[in-house]
């Protein structure tokens, strides 16, 4: 099993607490950490030790800032996303690699994701329970309804087949388009070169926070699966706001203490829970949808009133 994660160092810790989960499972794992200029060795040495210690196999990959240079990003999601991108050039020997966000945990054996069939798909990976009101999103990148529109917290690549189609270029390409702006600019442009030749997984393997607190999840996977992920996830996605990841401490996660019991077996084991304000003490007080709403709200206001005050417009159609 090789797998592939990207961190800065702000994120090193939930990046240990994720390898150390998958480590469980698969002790002797091939992980290749993706970083940027200017992070030391030892800065994650810790994480390579661990690996080492498992019997897995340790590799750091340095990718320069021309990489993503012009490229488009969000406030939220630091460029380095875009890193992945890069996988196939970074792994000249491999054909295949599961790709994981470091705010994942690994709960069951990933044995039979690692050996799905690709055939001539570029990857396989989980429908995103996308919001209602973000639904028509992907047809307005061009998608059409049919292919649906994936996560990219969890991604089995063909790093073969994006070699030969010349993929990272056409990606990297399509982000330093100026002439679009992008919702989720890397997931946006994974989807729309890569989603028409997609295998669709079983919620399970990428299953994400909305499944345990809206509906999406029934309308966009059916109930029965839906129900399946919910009830025996292999590998848990806390995408979303910083207020829903398991280290916050407006989380209300079910497997909330999964996280905690394997970052504690990090060499970062103090978990500290952000943003415990006088203000959160109130909205924990509330149901988990309701804190979401509240401040989902207050962002977009907030975004709104910047906007205005620069000037510029909303998202553009591709
Ligand atoms: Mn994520």
């Amino acid at each position: 099993l090789q797998v592939a994660c990207v961190a800065d160092e702000k994120y090193l810790p939930h990046c240990a607490a994720m390898l150390h989960s998958l480590l469980q499972f698969h002790p002797d794992a091939l992980v290749n950490y993706l970083h940027g200029p200017g992070l030391s060795g030892a800065s994650f040495a810790p994480i390579a030790s661990m690996v080492a210690c498992s019997g897995g196999t340790f590799t750091a990959h340095e990718v320069p800032d021309t990489a993503i240079n012009g490229l488009q990003r969000l406030r939220e999601i630091p460029p380095i996303m875009w890193y992945r991108v890069y996988l196939p050039d970074l792994l000249p020997e491999t054909d295949r690699v599961l790709y994981l966000d470091v705010d994942t945990l690994i709960v069951d054996d990933l044995t039979e994701l690692w050996n799905t069939d690709l055939q001539d798909r570029y990857l396989a990976a989980v429908s995103n329970t996308l919001p209602p009101e973000s639904r028509g999103w992907p047809r307005r990148l061009g998608i059409p309804a049919e292919q649906g529109y994936f996560n990219s917290g969890v991604l089995l690549l063909n790093l073969e087949m994006m070699r030969r189609n010349q993929m990272t270029e056409r990606l990297i390409a399509y982000g330093r388009n100026p002439g679009l702006r992008l919702a989720w600019p890397d997931q946006d442009a994974l989807n729309k070169l890569m989603g028409h030749r997609r295998v669709s997984l079983h919620p399970r393997w990428n299953c994400q926070n909305s499944l345990f607190y809206y509906r999406w999840g029934e309308e966009i996977f059916g109930r029965r699966a839906a129900r399946e992920a919910l009830g025996s996830p292999a590998i848990l996605h806390f995408e979303g706001a910083q207020v829903v990841k398991p280290w916050h401490y407006l989380s209300k996660h079910p497997h909330r203490k999964k996280y905690i019991e394997h970052r504690t077996a990090t060499a970062w084991p103090t978990v500290e829970l952000e943003g415990k304000t006088t203000l959160n003490r109130f909205l924990r007080l509330l149901p988990m949808r309701a804190t979401i709403r509240i401040l989902a709200t207050s962002f977009k206001v907030r975004m709104r009133f910047r906007k205005l005050l620069s000037g510029k417009r909303g998202y553009k159609i591709p």
